[in-house]
Protein backbone atom coordinates (compact mmCIF):
# COMPACT_ATOMS: atom_id res chain seq x y z
CA UNK A 1 0.00 0.00 0.00
CA UNK A 2 1.35 3.54 -1.17
CA UNK A 3 0.53 6.03 1.02
CA UNK A 4 2.75 9.35 2.07
CA UNK A 5 2.42 9.33 6.04
CA UNK A 6 5.95 8.39 6.42
CA UNK A 7 6.25 7.79 10.07
CA UNK A 8 10.22 8.10 11.18
CA UNK A 9 9.45 6.13 14.57
CA UNK A 10 7.84 3.00 12.96
CA UNK A 11 8.14 3.07 9.47
CA UNK A 12 11.59 2.01 7.92
CA UNK A 13 13.27 4.51 6.45
CA UNK A 14 16.39 6.26 4.76
CA UNK A 15 18.07 9.72 6.25
CA UNK A 16 20.89 11.48 4.02
CA UNK A 17 24.00 12.57 6.27
CA UNK A 18 23.75 16.24 4.90
CA UNK A 19 27.76 16.33 5.51
CA UNK A 20 29.08 13.42 3.48
CA UNK A 21 26.29 12.88 1.21
CA UNK A 22 25.64 9.01 2.14
CA UNK A 23 22.43 7.44 3.13
CA UNK A 24 21.83 5.19 6.56
CA UNK A 25 18.54 3.07 6.92
CA UNK A 26 16.57 3.22 10.05
CA UNK A 27 14.41 0.33 10.87
CA UNK A 28 12.66 1.34 14.11
CA UNK A 29 10.41 -1.76 14.17
CA UNK A 30 13.43 -4.08 14.81
CA UNK A 31 14.51 -3.31 18.04
CA UNK A 32 13.13 -6.16 19.79
CA UNK A 33 15.01 -9.22 17.86
CA UNK A 34 16.24 -11.67 20.23
CA UNK A 35 19.95 -11.42 21.04
CA UNK A 36 21.87 -14.89 20.78
CA UNK A 37 25.64 -13.61 20.05
CA UNK A 38 28.85 -12.45 20.88
CA UNK A 39 29.18 -10.30 24.53
CA UNK A 40 31.76 -8.15 24.87
CA UNK A 41 33.83 -7.91 28.30
CA UNK A 42 33.27 -4.93 29.73
CA UNK A 43 36.75 -3.11 30.59
CA UNK A 44 37.94 -3.81 33.86
CA UNK A 45 41.21 -3.84 35.76
CA UNK A 46 42.76 -1.89 38.54
CA UNK A 47 42.87 1.89 38.06
CA UNK A 48 46.50 2.76 39.30
CA UNK A 49 47.81 6.34 38.43
CA UNK A 50 50.98 5.36 37.23
CA UNK A 51 51.65 2.17 35.41
CA UNK A 52 55.48 1.45 34.94
CA UNK A 53 54.91 -0.65 32.20
CA UNK A 54 52.86 2.44 30.18
CA UNK A 55 54.33 3.98 27.56
CA UNK A 56 52.84 7.12 27.98
CA UNK A 57 53.18 7.68 31.50
CA UNK A 58 55.68 10.01 32.54
CA UNK A 59 59.08 9.49 32.85
CA UNK A 60 58.60 5.46 31.62
CA UNK A 61 60.65 4.34 28.39
CA UNK A 62 58.91 4.11 24.72
CA UNK A 63 59.24 1.55 22.15
CA UNK A 64 61.57 4.08 20.21
CA UNK A 65 64.10 3.58 23.63
CA UNK A 66 62.86 7.75 24.11
CA UNK A 67 62.40 8.14 27.68
CA UNK A 68 58.94 10.65 28.10
CA UNK A 69 59.83 13.61 30.20
CA UNK A 70 58.11 14.46 33.81
CA UNK A 71 55.34 16.29 32.21
CA UNK A 72 52.46 17.85 34.32
CA UNK A 73 49.42 18.41 31.74
CA UNK A 74 49.72 16.82 27.92
CA UNK A 75 52.15 15.37 26.58
CA UNK A 76 52.73 15.55 22.35
CA UNK A 77 55.51 13.46 20.44
CA UNK A 78 55.97 11.84 17.19
CA UNK A 79 54.35 8.70 16.92
CA UNK A 80 57.06 5.81 16.95
CA UNK A 81 55.14 3.37 14.35
CA UNK A 82 53.93 6.61 12.04
CA UNK A 83 52.24 5.52 9.40
CA UNK A 84 52.94 8.86 7.16
CA UNK A 85 56.13 10.53 6.71
CA UNK A 86 57.74 13.47 5.39
CA UNK A 87 60.75 11.98 3.60
CA UNK A 88 59.28 9.80 0.71
CA UNK A 89 59.30 10.51 -3.07
CA UNK A 90 56.68 12.69 -4.29
CA UNK A 91 54.97 10.88 -7.21
CA UNK A 92 51.48 9.74 -9.14
CA UNK A 93 50.77 6.69 -10.90
CA UNK A 94 48.15 5.73 -13.52
CA UNK A 95 47.82 2.68 -15.13
CA UNK A 96 45.08 2.78 -18.14
CA UNK A 97 42.98 4.44 -15.51
CA UNK A 98 42.83 1.36 -13.68
CA UNK A 99 46.00 1.23 -11.06
CA UNK A 100 46.19 4.62 -9.63
CA UNK A 101 47.96 5.60 -6.48
CA UNK A 102 49.64 8.64 -5.31
CA UNK A 103 52.22 9.48 -2.96
CA UNK A 104 51.33 10.94 0.30
CA UNK A 105 53.53 12.77 3.01
CA UNK A 106 52.30 13.88 6.35
CA UNK A 107 53.42 12.99 10.08
CA UNK A 108 51.36 11.20 12.92
CA UNK A 109 51.78 12.54 16.21
CA UNK A 110 50.45 10.99 19.82
CA UNK A 111 49.10 13.36 22.17
CA UNK A 112 48.92 12.59 26.31
CA UNK A 113 45.87 14.57 27.85
CA UNK A 114 47.22 13.71 31.43
CA UNK A 115 50.13 12.52 33.07
CA UNK A 116 47.48 10.33 35.25
CA UNK A 117 47.49 6.93 33.46
CA UNK A 118 44.08 5.85 35.32
CA UNK A 119 42.10 8.91 33.74
CA UNK A 120 39.73 9.50 31.29
CA UNK A 121 38.38 12.32 29.45
CA UNK A 122 34.69 12.72 31.88
CA UNK A 123 36.86 12.47 35.01
CA UNK A 124 39.74 15.08 34.43
CA UNK A 125 38.58 18.59 35.22
CA UNK A 126 37.40 21.28 33.04
CA UNK A 127 40.57 23.00 33.68
CA UNK A 128 42.86 19.88 32.44
CA UNK A 129 40.66 19.14 29.86
CA UNK A 130 41.46 22.85 28.11
CA UNK A 131 44.83 22.17 28.43
CA UNK A 132 44.19 19.49 26.08
CA UNK A 133 42.06 22.10 23.74
CA UNK A 134 44.70 24.17 23.59
CA UNK A 135 47.66 21.48 23.16
CA UNK A 136 45.50 20.33 19.46
CA UNK A 137 45.34 23.98 19.13
CA UNK A 138 49.09 24.66 18.93
CA UNK A 139 49.65 21.68 17.07
CA UNK A 140 47.12 22.91 14.10
CA UNK A 141 49.46 26.02 13.92
CA UNK A 142 52.74 24.35 13.91
CA UNK A 143 51.13 21.96 11.36
CA UNK A 144 49.25 24.42 9.22
CA UNK A 145 52.93 26.49 9.02
CA UNK A 146 54.68 23.42 6.94
CA UNK A 147 54.05 23.84 3.01
CA UNK A 148 53.88 19.60 2.92
CA UNK A 149 51.19 19.58 5.53
CA UNK A 150 47.57 20.40 4.45
CA UNK A 151 44.87 18.77 6.76
CA UNK A 152 45.15 17.44 10.48
CA UNK A 153 42.76 15.22 12.27
CA UNK A 154 42.67 14.83 15.54
CA UNK A 155 40.95 11.96 17.13
CA UNK A 156 40.76 9.87 19.80
CA UNK A 157 40.03 5.90 20.14
CA UNK A 158 39.22 4.92 23.55
CA UNK A 159 38.99 1.06 24.91
CA UNK A 160 39.98 -2.05 23.70
CA UNK A 161 36.80 -2.26 21.98
CA UNK A 162 37.83 0.18 19.67
CA UNK A 163 41.45 -0.94 19.15
CA UNK A 164 43.06 1.22 21.43
CA UNK A 165 46.33 -0.05 22.82
CA UNK A 166 46.69 1.26 26.20
CA UNK A 167 44.15 2.92 28.53
CA UNK A 168 46.32 5.77 29.30
CA UNK A 169 44.23 8.79 28.36
CA UNK A 170 45.86 9.75 24.51
CA UNK A 171 44.76 10.85 20.98
CA UNK A 172 46.27 10.52 17.91
CA UNK A 173 46.79 13.47 15.00
CA UNK A 174 47.26 12.29 12.07
CA UNK A 175 48.73 15.47 9.24
CA UNK A 176 48.55 14.57 5.86
CA UNK A 177 49.47 16.22 2.88
CA UNK A 178 46.06 14.93 0.93
CA UNK A 179 42.69 15.86 2.20
CA UNK A 180 40.98 12.77 4.04
CA UNK A 181 37.85 10.31 2.50
CA UNK A 182 35.49 12.01 5.36
CA UNK A 183 36.88 15.49 4.98
CA UNK A 184 37.17 15.74 1.28
CA UNK A 185 33.40 14.33 1.33
CA UNK A 186 32.27 17.11 4.07
CA UNK A 187 33.87 19.26 2.16
CA UNK A 188 31.68 19.29 -0.97
CA UNK A 189 28.69 18.61 0.78
CA UNK A 190 29.24 21.92 2.62
CA UNK A 191 30.37 24.06 -0.60
CA UNK A 192 27.62 22.67 -2.41
CA UNK A 193 25.06 23.79 -0.18
CA UNK A 194 26.67 27.18 0.66
CA UNK A 195 27.03 28.01 -3.50
CA UNK A 196 22.94 26.63 -3.76
CA UNK A 197 21.57 28.52 -0.24
CA UNK A 198 24.08 31.27 0.39
CA UNK A 199 24.36 30.19 3.92
CA UNK A 200 26.30 27.24 5.76
CA UNK A 201 24.94 24.20 5.72
CA UNK A 202 26.01 23.40 9.85
CA UNK A 203 24.55 26.94 10.62
CA UNK A 204 21.49 26.44 9.31
CA UNK A 205 21.17 22.67 10.11
CA UNK A 206 22.22 23.56 14.16
CA UNK A 207 18.92 26.56 13.93
CA UNK A 208 16.22 23.73 12.95
CA UNK A 209 18.01 21.35 15.54
CA UNK A 210 17.62 24.42 18.32
CA UNK A 211 13.73 24.76 16.73
CA UNK A 212 12.68 21.12 17.11
CA UNK A 213 14.69 20.48 20.07
CA UNK A 214 14.30 17.05 20.15
CA UNK A 215 17.63 15.54 19.07
CA UNK A 216 19.42 17.93 20.96
CA UNK A 217 21.46 16.45 23.93
CA UNK A 218 23.48 19.55 26.17
CA UNK A 219 24.73 22.83 25.09
CA UNK A 220 26.72 25.58 26.61
CA UNK A 221 27.59 28.89 25.61
CA UNK A 222 29.96 27.64 22.70
CA UNK A 223 28.41 24.01 21.64
CA UNK A 224 26.02 21.88 21.44
CA UNK A 225 26.08 17.93 21.61
CA UNK A 226 22.78 16.35 19.65
CA UNK A 227 22.40 13.03 17.76
CA UNK A 228 22.06 13.78 14.54
CA UNK A 229 19.45 13.70 12.45
CA UNK A 230 21.44 10.87 10.20
CA UNK A 231 23.24 8.68 12.87
CA UNK A 232 24.77 5.61 12.18
CA UNK A 233 25.82 4.38 15.23
CA UNK A 234 23.15 4.06 17.66
CA UNK A 235 24.55 6.60 20.11
CA UNK A 236 26.50 8.49 17.74
CA UNK A 237 26.43 12.30 18.29
CA UNK A 238 27.91 15.27 17.11
CA UNK A 239 29.39 18.47 18.29
CA UNK A 240 28.94 21.63 16.93
CA UNK A 241 30.17 24.80 17.39
CA UNK A 242 27.18 27.79 17.79
CA UNK A 243 29.82 30.16 16.24
CA UNK A 244 30.50 29.50 12.33
CA UNK A 245 34.61 29.45 12.31
CA UNK A 246 36.49 26.65 10.92
CA UNK A 247 39.85 25.40 12.61
CA UNK A 248 40.92 24.87 16.36
CA UNK A 249 43.31 28.78 15.71
CA UNK A 250 40.05 30.45 15.58
CA UNK A 251 38.59 29.37 18.63
CA UNK A 252 38.59 32.33 21.22
CA UNK A 253 40.22 31.58 24.99
CA UNK A 254 36.32 31.27 26.30
CA UNK A 255 35.48 28.86 23.36
CA UNK A 256 38.36 26.71 24.08
CA UNK A 257 37.16 26.47 27.60
CA UNK A 258 33.81 25.74 26.47
CA UNK A 259 34.60 22.65 23.95
CA UNK A 260 36.58 21.49 27.02
CA UNK A 261 33.44 21.69 29.29
CA UNK A 262 30.94 19.86 26.52
CA UNK A 263 33.66 17.07 26.17
CA UNK A 264 33.33 16.47 29.73
CA UNK A 265 29.59 16.77 30.07
CA UNK A 266 29.54 14.78 26.60
CA UNK A 267 31.19 11.87 27.67
CA UNK A 268 30.32 11.70 31.38
CA UNK A 269 26.71 11.36 30.18
CA UNK A 270 27.84 8.36 27.89
CA UNK A 271 30.00 6.93 30.61
CA UNK A 272 26.61 6.50 32.69
CA UNK A 273 24.44 5.40 29.78
CA UNK A 274 26.05 1.48 30.43
CA UNK A 275 27.96 2.40 33.69
CA UNK A 276 31.04 1.51 31.90
CA UNK A 277 34.38 3.94 30.53
CA UNK A 278 32.31 4.24 27.02
CA UNK A 279 34.44 3.50 24.33
CA UNK A 280 34.62 5.16 20.86
CA UNK A 281 36.60 6.91 18.21
CA UNK A 282 36.03 10.69 18.43
CA UNK A 283 37.18 12.89 16.01
CA UNK A 284 37.18 17.04 15.11
CA UNK A 285 36.58 17.90 11.27
CA UNK A 286 38.22 21.56 11.19
CA UNK A 287 38.61 22.54 7.53
CA UNK A 288 41.92 21.99 5.18
CA UNK A 289 45.70 23.70 6.63
CA UNK A 290 46.78 24.79 2.64
CA UNK A 291 46.22 28.36 3.71
CA UNK A 292 43.08 28.87 1.94
CA UNK A 293 40.08 30.21 3.07
CA UNK A 294 36.86 28.01 3.79
CA UNK A 295 33.92 30.50 4.03
CA UNK A 296 31.53 27.32 4.33
CA UNK A 297 33.56 24.97 6.90
CA UNK A 298 32.02 25.06 9.94
CA UNK A 299 34.11 23.22 12.79
CA UNK A 300 32.31 20.21 14.23
CA UNK A 301 33.18 17.08 15.89
CA UNK A 302 31.86 13.17 15.56
CA UNK A 303 31.43 10.50 18.26
CA UNK A 304 31.19 6.61 16.25
CA UNK A 305 30.32 4.73 19.58
CA UNK A 306 30.14 1.22 19.16
CA UNK A 307 27.62 0.20 22.02
CA UNK A 308 24.03 -0.84 21.46
CA UNK A 309 22.69 -2.68 24.54
CA UNK A 310 25.31 -2.52 27.41
CA UNK A 311 28.69 -2.48 28.46
CA UNK A 312 28.90 -5.64 26.43
CA UNK A 313 26.80 -5.64 23.63
CA UNK A 314 28.07 -3.88 20.55
CA UNK A 315 26.56 -3.30 17.08
CA UNK A 316 28.23 -4.68 14.01
CA UNK A 317 28.45 -3.10 10.99
CA UNK A 318 28.74 -5.88 8.71
CA UNK A 319 26.65 -7.74 5.99
CA UNK A 320 24.12 -5.21 4.29
CA UNK A 321 25.75 -2.00 6.09
CA UNK A 322 29.35 -3.69 4.54
CA UNK A 323 28.04 -4.28 1.34
CA UNK A 324 25.30 -2.40 0.91
CA UNK A 325 23.93 0.58 3.22
CA UNK A 326 24.55 1.28 7.12
CA UNK A 327 21.92 0.46 9.03
CA UNK A 328 20.28 1.20 12.61
CA UNK A 329 17.29 -0.10 14.41
CA UNK A 330 17.34 2.33 17.80
CA UNK A 331 15.95 5.68 16.51
CA UNK A 332 17.93 8.93 16.45
CA UNK A 333 15.36 10.44 18.39
CA UNK A 334 15.66 7.98 21.05
CA UNK A 335 18.89 7.80 21.34
CA UNK A 336 18.65 11.47 21.76
CA UNK A 337 16.09 11.22 25.01
CA UNK A 338 18.15 8.69 26.74
CA UNK A 339 21.47 10.34 26.59
CA UNK A 340 19.66 13.46 27.48
CA UNK A 341 18.06 11.91 30.78
CA UNK A 342 21.23 11.03 32.07
CA UNK A 343 22.95 12.88 34.86
CA UNK A 344 26.06 14.77 34.41
CA UNK A 345 27.87 13.57 37.75
CA UNK A 346 29.78 10.38 36.92
CA UNK A 347 28.43 7.38 38.05
CA UNK A 348 31.62 6.51 39.50
CA UNK A 349 32.35 9.95 41.88
CA UNK A 350 28.69 9.20 43.28
P1 LIG B 1 46.19 3.98 19.99
O1 LIG B 1 46.11 3.46 21.38
O2 LIG B 1 45.00 4.83 19.64
O3 LIG B 1 46.47 2.88 19.02
O4 LIG B 1 47.44 4.97 19.93
C1 LIG B 1 48.66 4.70 20.49
C2 LIG B 1 49.74 5.01 19.51
O5 LIG B 1 50.99 5.05 20.19
C3 LIG B 1 49.89 3.96 18.42
O6 LIG B 1 49.59 4.55 17.18
C4 LIG B 1 52.00 4.60 19.35
C5 LIG B 1 51.34 3.52 18.51
O7 LIG B 1 51.94 3.49 17.24
N1 LIG B 1 53.14 4.15 20.16
C6 LIG B 1 54.32 4.90 20.14
O8 LIG B 1 54.41 5.88 19.41
N2 LIG B 1 55.36 4.52 20.96
C7 LIG B 1 55.34 3.43 21.78
O9 LIG B 1 56.29 3.18 22.50
C8 LIG B 1 54.18 2.50 21.75
C9 LIG B 1 52.99 2.96 20.95
ZN1 LIG C 1 50.32 5.44 31.60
Amino acid sequence: MLNNKLALQKHSHRRLNILNGQWVLVAPHRTQRPWQGQVEKAATGQRIEYDPDCYLCPGNKRASGEVNPDYQHTYIFTNDFTALLLDIPVDKLNQNDLLIAQSERGICRVVCFSPNHSLTLPEMTVEAITKVVDTWTAETLALAARPEINYATIFENKGAMMGCSNPHPHGQIWASELLPNEVEHEKVQQEQYFQKKGSCLLCDYLNLEIQQGERIICENEGFIALVPFWATWPFETLLVSKRHFATFPEMTSRERFFLADILKRLTTRYDNLFYTSFPYSMGFHQAPLDGESYPAWHFHAHFYPPLLRSATIRKFMVGFEMLGTPQRDISPEVSAVRLRELSEKHYLSE
